[in-house]
């Protein structure tokens, strides 16, 4: 588990925990600039799920920077659009993107848009930035992969704001023995909202 070169099957390299905490810290490190660069932003979101996009984007998550659109790649999905500026990192950092550009956010033509465009960056799976919306996204692309035989993972980050939603509401979450969620409990990780969303 771990990005991987996605022709030969190897693993592109093994980062270590020690390895990853300085990871998120760089990232912290970069986000601070471009918020300070774009005057303004989601920092709280943005700083505290860096460790997550960290171990998810450098260890977790099997995906190959060379190859965006692998088929068998783990899809990661960012139901919490406003957290963008933090998944350009977590692809910058793995190699998908340079660090450089991340931290000019927002400028006209730039990829690196206040919420994620699928069709502007590599690696952005779902565009995003609509609170509630990406968790049934997510669901749907874990349906697509059980359909087809496929075994990849798909991980959806929310928020607390964002999992109040109604289309992330209940009949989403449902209970934990019933709930589609919890039924596609090997198949789909979600993150962040699952506090209180009983
Ligand atoms: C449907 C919708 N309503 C409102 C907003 C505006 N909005 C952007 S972020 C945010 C708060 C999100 O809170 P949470 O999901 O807890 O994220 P975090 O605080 O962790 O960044 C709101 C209300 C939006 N993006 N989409």
């Amino acid at each position: 588990m771990a990005l991987k070169n996605s022709a030969t099957g190897e693993m592109r390299r093994a980062y270590s925990i020690e390895e990853l905490k300085d990871a998120a810290k760089l990232m912290r490190g970069y986000d601070l600039i471009s918020l300070n660069a774009a005057g303004s932003g989601h920092a709280g979101g943005r700083l505290s799920i860096m460790d997550i996009a960290a171990a998810l984007y450098l260890r977790v998550a099997e995906h190959d920077p060379a190859n965006p659109d692998w088929e068998d790649r783990d899809r990661i999905i960012w139901s919490t659009g406003h957290k963008a500026p933090s998944l350009y990192l977590g692809l910058a950092i793995a190699g998908f993107c340079p660090l450089e550009d991340v931290v000019l956010p927002c400028k006209l033509g730039s990829p690196y848009q206040g919420h994620p465009h699928w069709l502007k960056l590599p690696g952005v799976e779902v565009s995003t930035g609509s609170l509630g919306q990406g968790l049934s996204t997510a669901l749907g692309v874990a349906l697509a992969g059980k359909l087809n035989g496929k075994s990849y993972k798909t991980f959806c980050i929310m928020g607390d704001g964002d999992s109040r939603r109604a289309r992330s509401g209940r009949r989403l979450w449902g209970d934990r023995r019933q709930g589609p969620v919890w039924r596609f409990g090997r198949s789909l990780g979600a993150d962040q909202g699952i506090r209180g969303q009983r």
